[in-house]
């Protein structure tokens, strides 16, 4: 998975050239593979700290192809990626986001780590960053402020109704 430079590169160029076109002639690549990325459930609970936050996010893959998480960044401040092994964080390089899978960025689990913040985020406010691909195109996304002790509703949400 790591061994396909140039793979990659056919991809992106390919990703480019047929955007909006539905890529019907040279019968060759019409499995089309690939990751189709979406992101959802982002947020940041307001930090107490004025420069450091966590953020968090989850990332479908609906594609047939397996993509790598491997930069996040914001003109907020720095951004590293950040994941929880036996309760102690660590940065990591790239991290997977598997074909027809998920990556989630979960509280007590990974998280994007921000840092150097130019200013402390406050809840109703949101922080705008570029997640970084090794094969797809950057996907920008706004993360939501919320309150210190937000907990997303997992699996299903329940907002509707009352
Ligand atoms: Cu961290």
């Amino acid at each position: 998975m790591r061994r396909r430079p140039a793979l990659a590169a056919v991809a992106v160029i390919g990703a480019l050239t047929l955007a909006g076109c539905g890529g019907s002639d040279s019968g060759a690549d019409s499995a089309s593979p690939g990751a189709e990325l979406s992101v959802d459930a982002a947020y940041i609970p307001q930090p107490v700290s004025d420069s450091m936050a966590a953020g968090f996010l989850t990332i479908t893959n609906e594609g047939d192809s397996a993509d790598e998480l491997t930069s996040v960044t914001s003109e907020a401040g720095e951004v590293t990626v950040h994941e929880t092994v036996d309760g102690t964080m660590k940065e990591v390089d790239r991290i997977e986001v598997p074909a027809h899978g998920q990556l989630v960025f979960k509280s007590g689990g990974n998280h994007l780590m921000f840092e150097k913040l130019k200013q402390q985020p406050k809840q109703g406010q949101s922080v705008a960053v570029e997640l970084h691909f090794a094969h797809s195109d950057p996907v920008a996304v706004k993360l939501p402020v919320k309150a210190a002790t937000y907990q997303p509703t997992a699996g299903h949400s329940e907002d509707s109704g009352h």
